[in-house]
């Protein structure tokens, strides 16, 4: 009764045009393990968790230059979604790819990006080629991936500006005075 009572809610509310929300409000990622954006040692799986109870679930682990790095099919028990890694996984910055039906039968998908840093693991244990292990670790460092030494940088290069204009100014005032 109160099943059919809220069955009867949510059409009416289809038909008052609530339907117009985005697809994300069927249900949304709440956590996981990494965090996005995380700095972690090589992670032996990942723990997605979401705002409601989740099916059929999908899980890609990709490196920089497109390698996969999953083990096996996704699992969702409730609102938790958990993927084995093929590790260790060598330094880096890794994508995780996800997609899982809501309990209203909409699918629902997004992506985060954690790095790996710390590992002992070589790049050429993955499965990709060594050409793109080598991309892969070019862009970890250009990313600046330990956010300190990019800073340094960005600070150096504003006082080389900053001198360059300064010395701009001064030969002008010496030329016009
Ligand atoms: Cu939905």
């Amino acid at each position: 009764m109160k099943g059919r009572l809220i069955v009867a809610g949510a059409v009416m509310a289809g038909a008052l045009g609530v339907s117009a929300v985005p697809a994300s409000a069927h249900t949304s990622l709440k956590s996981s393990d990494p965090a996005a954006g995380a700095t972690v040692a090589s992670p032996q799986k990942l723990t997605l968790t979401y705002a409601d109870p989740v099916g059929f679930p999908q899980v890609v682990l990709t490196d920089a230059s497109g390698g996969r790095h999953e083990a096996g099919a996704a699992r969702a028990v409730d609102n938790v979604v958990t993927e084995s890694v093929k590790g260790p996984l060598p330094n880096g910055v890794y994508t995780v790819g996800w997609r899982v039906v809501a309990s209203d039968g909409h699918p629902v998908t997004g992506e985060f990006k954690f790095t790996v840093a710390g590992s002992s693991a070589a790049p050429g244990q993955a499965q990709t080629p060594p050409p793109s292990a080598f991309v892969s670790s070019a862009a970890k460092s250009s990313s600046g991936g330990g956010g300190s030494a990019g800073w340094l940088w960005v600070g150096l290069g504003v006082v080389v500006l900053a001198l360059i204009g300064g010395g701009i100014a001064w030969t002008r005032r010496k030329r016009t005075g």
